[in-house]
């Protein structure tokens, strides 16, 4: 998968993917992240990339030009790229469709400093606004980082085990079983007696459990499209498959 990521600050995207899965993903040629620097699409001798807002108050806004201009010079080599502005105003990113966006051959990720980018920027080059979260971040490259991070990991081949992707916290559409490791006793804490009984089917059962019961805790919201099994209502007490 072909990502480009364009910002006036494209280090704060690549830096973070250099390391671990991101360096990992790349060296097998998985991924190839694609930094393009704005900064060299403004013109001038001072390379100005924003300007003051049509309208007043405060903060900067992104010129349209130089965007334009790197979308374009993206999809000169990517012609089919999808492209994408990290903004809280739009869709929240979830499972569904970070899953969705891994089976892309390429995307353009926009990442908007400042106050934002210039509307017509965006009305004429992107594809989809997507949000990390209902919060506001100093740019978009860190919420880039996430969709990377997010996306990644679902392509085939980037993480060792491939049951990794399928097994972790949403696949199934429930939060994550308790983990443990080495040694049996901390601080007085022991390991769950099943998980040392080389009883598979057991063991499986239990951290199914553990799931489903997690999930009704933290987010009880998630059990409803979660596709429960008979099993799964009957562990959680709901015999007409609704009261919980
Ligand atoms: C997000 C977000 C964000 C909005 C970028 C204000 C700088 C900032 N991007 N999900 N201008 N939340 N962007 O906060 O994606």
């Amino acid at each position: 998968m072909i990502i480009h990521v364009i910002s006036l600050f494209p280090g704060m995207v690549t830096g973070p993917l250099s390391e671990s899965m991101g360096r990992i993903a790349q060296d097998k040629g998985l991924l190839e992240l694609k930094p393009v620097d704005l900064r060299a699409f403004c013109p001038g001798r001072h390379a100005v990339a924003d300007d003051a807002p049509y309208g007043g108050g405060g903060g900067m806004v992104m010129k349209a030009e130089p965007v334009l201009a790197a979308i374009r010079s993206c999809k000169q080599s990517s012609p089919s790229a999808r492209v994408v502005y990290l903004s809280p105003a739009g869709r929240r990113l979830d499972h569904a469709s970070v899953l969705a966006l891994s089976k892309l051959d390429s995307l353009v990720l926009l990442c908007g400093h400042y106050e934002g980018v210039d509307q017509r920027a965006l009305d004429l080059a992107v594809d989809e606004e997507i949000s990390i979260g209902d919060y506001v971040l100093t740019g978009g490259e860190t919420a880039a980082v996430v969709l990377v991070d997010a996306v990644m990991r679902q392509i085939p081949g980037v993480l060792g085990d491939p049951q990794s992707a399928v097994q972790d916290s949403f696949f199934g559409g429930l939060l994550d079983f308790p983990h443990y490791t080495r040694p049996e006793t901390v601080e007085g804490l022991k390991v769950p007696e099943v998980l040392l009984s080389g009883d598979h089917r057991k063991i499986a059962q239990w951290r199914r459990r553990q799931a489903l019961r997690v999930t009704r805790e933290r987010r009880p919201d998630l059990l409803e499209d979660a596709g429960l099994t008979v099993e799964d209502r009957r562990f959680l007490g709901d015999k007409e498959g609704k009261q919980r």
